[in-house]
Parts: C-alpha cells; sequence; structure tokens
C-alpha cells in the first residue's frame, strides 16, 4: 500500500507555482501541526469529568481552558513564529493581530482563522472544524502590516481549508487547483491524502439551513422550503433536511454528496449570521473549486469587497443545480 501524508503532497504541489520559495508549504505545513494538536484536544474533550469542567479549575487547581481559547491560541502559536505571516485575524479576536517580530514582519502572507466552528456542538460530542483562509499580503514586506492586508476579497485569496473533527479528522483545502482532502491517521499521526480531487455533485437531495428561523425568512426562502418538500418523482423530491449546526461539517457532508447549505438573512439580522472573512470567503473557495456555487443572494461571496473583519453576509452555497433553484425563488 502506498500513502501520501500531507507534508509529501504540499512538497509535490510546490512544482505547481514555479516562483514560490516554499513558504505558502510552510505555511500549510504549520497548519497541519496546529490542527493536529487540536484534534488531540478535541478528542480529549469527552474527560470533562476527569479533567474538571472547561472554564473551571480543575482538580490539581490548574484553570482548564475552554476548548476554543485553546485552538486560538494554538494556531496563533503555530503561524507567528514561523515568519512567514505577518498578520493575522482570528474570530475569536476582535481586531487584527500584527505580528512585528524581525522574520514576521517580512512575511508575506495573512492568515484568517475561525480555529473552532461550530463550538455549540462542543459540550455535546458533535462534529466542530477549524476554517483557514490565505492572502498575500500588500503591503511592503519588512513594514508592519496593516487591516488593508487583512481585508480583501475572496478572489484574492491564495489557499484555504478547513479541518473537520468528526468520526475522523479531516484536512480539506485548496491552492486554487482544485480540492484534496486529508484523513489523520492516528496510529501514524499523519494527515493521509483520502479524497484526491474533489468535485461536488451538480445536483444533491439535502437541503441544509435552520429552519427554526423560518417566520423571520424572506419570502422566497420559505417558497423554496416549501418546494423541497413536495412530492415529485422526477426531481426526487421531498428532499432529505440535515442541519448539525456546525458549518465545517454540514458543508462537507453536502460537499461530498450533493447539497445545499443555506444561512439567509433573517429580520433580526438582515446580513444574517455567518462571517464573511472566516466562514463564508474559505467555504465559498472550497465550494467554488470542487465546481459548486456559493453566493450572498445577490453577489457572488467571494467578489464581495469586505469593509470590517467581523463583517457577515448571508450565504447560499453548494451543488450548483440546487445552488440556482434557490437563486430562482428569491428573484
Ligand atoms: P460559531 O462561529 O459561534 O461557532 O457559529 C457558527 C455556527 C456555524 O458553524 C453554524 O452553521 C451556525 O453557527 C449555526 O447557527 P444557528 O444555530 O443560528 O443555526
Ligand atoms: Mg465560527
Amino acid at each position: 500500500m502506498t500513502i501520501t501524508t500531507l507534508g509529501q503532497f504540499i512538497i509535490e504541489k510546490q512544482q505547481d507555482f514555479p516562483f514560490a520559495k516554499g513558504e505558502l508549504s510552510r505555511l500549510l505545513r504549520d497548519i497541519g501541526i496546529a490542527s493536529k494538536i487540536i484534534s488531540r484536544e478535541v478528542n480529549k474533550a469527552g474527560l470533562t469529568q476527569i479533567l474538571g469542567e472547561y472554564g473551571s479549575v480543575n482538580v490539581q487547581g490548574e484553570d482548564v481552558k475552554k476548548l476554543d481559547i485553546i485552538g486560538n491560541e494554538t494556531f496563533i502559536w503555530a503561524l507567528s513564529k514561523g515568519g512567514e505571516v505577518c498578520a493575522m485575524a482570528s474570530e475569536e479576536n476582535d481586531d487584527i493581530i500584527l505580528l512585528d517580530g524581525e522574520y514576521s514582519k517580512h512575511g508575506k502572507y495573512v492568515i484568517c482563522i475561525d480555529p473552532l466552528d461550530g463550538s455549540s456542538n462542543i459540550d455535546v460530542n458533535v462534529s466542530i472544524g477549524t476554517i483557514f483562509s490565505i492572502y498575500r499580503r500588500v503591503t511592503e514586506p519588512g513594514t508592519l502590516a496593516t487591516h488593508e492586508d487583512v481585508l480583501q476579497a475572496g478572489n484574492k485569496l491564495v489557499a484555504a481549508g478547513y479541518i473537520v473533527y468528526g468520526t475522523s479528522t479531516m484536512l480539506v483545502y485548496s491552492t486554487g487547483k482544485g480540492v484534496n482532502g486529508f484523513t489523520l491517521d492516528p496510529s501514524i499521526g499523519e494527515f493521509c491524502l483520502s479524497h484526491p480531487d474533489i468535485q461536488t455533485p451538480k445536483d444533491g437531495k439535502v437541503y441544509s439551513i435552520n429552519e427554526g428561523n423560518a417566520a423571520e425568512f424572506p419570502t422566497g426562502i420559505n417558497n423554496y422550503l416549501n418546494w423541497v418538500k413536495e412530492t415529485d418523482k422526477a426531481t426526487s423530491r421531498p428532499y432529505s433536511a440535515r442541519y448539525i449546526g456546525s458549518m465545517v461539517a454540514d458543508f462537507h457532508r453536502n460537499l461530498l454528496k450533493g447539497g445545499v447549505f443555506i444561512y439567509p438573512p433573517t429580520t433580526k439580522s438582515p446580513n444574517g449570521k455567518l462571517r464573511l472573512m472566516f466562514e463564508c470567503i474559505p467555504m465559498s473557495f472550497i465550494a467554488e473549486q470542487a465546481g459548486g456555487i456559493s453566493t450572498t443572494g445577490t453577489h457572488r461571496v467571494l467578489d464581495v469587497e469586505p469593509t470590517e473583519v467581523h463583517q457577515r453576509v448571508p450565504v447560499i452555497m453548494g451543488s450548483a443545480n440546487m445552488v440556482n433553484k434557490v437563486l430562482e425563488f428569491m428573484k
């Protein structure tokens, strides 16, 4: 049996970028390392009875940190040391983090992370994820980075991906030349290529939306939700509803099996709930790279110009035919 580890794959793929000096490869490798650490912590999370509840003091008298804090600190630690990154933004931090170390100031890249997405699922042992995106800085290397480096539209992305901590841990990423998935083999501690060149089905039968908010949805979305439930042999309706409440896990299932993920505008939150920089842009990049579509309902998500780090946008993404059907109802 031959296996390809994430590290081997990254090095092989570096040849796709003739001018690359290896910084992006090192950055991707560092993300792999951070996610292995978080995967270990996520797997231990069920032991809180022994370790002490998160946020409390354990039997040794030490503070037990919340898993999302551990995730954030792990990523900041892993990515700020290598000198490839000059600035970071995290869903856990109000403002961007400027790295002013001698090496970091020369870093060519900017990274945005949602270290643990779907955190309401942590306490109940349900899948959660990490989401990341990488941009090339726009200011001069050697100087302190600025907001301009971070606030870039998704069409400027260099790479993006996610890690899903599910029944196994999987890392899925793209550098703009297709999407590849790696499964963590705990026996050797390596991510191994398990899903090469992922293509999402053009059609699917799964719709993922928090229908509990239906009273607040736009009419078009509710009309679509009525339509998916109608019986029609030709289109195999009714469809199946699947909603974990962990975007990474919901997205991952739909990516592999076909489906549409929707977080629409609501009357209370006209821009929806999900964050452009941390959640919508990276997942939209993966969706498109796998042959799917992602839109806010009016614009391609990757073309939205961000104006603030924690900006929110509505999102409809997944299998092309399903997204287009939702858009028909929204007209
Ligand atoms: P979080 O960043 O606070 O974890 O919230 C993001 C999560 C997504 O993973 C998920 O799709 C969504 O929130 C679920 O929200 P809701 O409970 O409103 O359906
Ligand atoms: Mg999140």
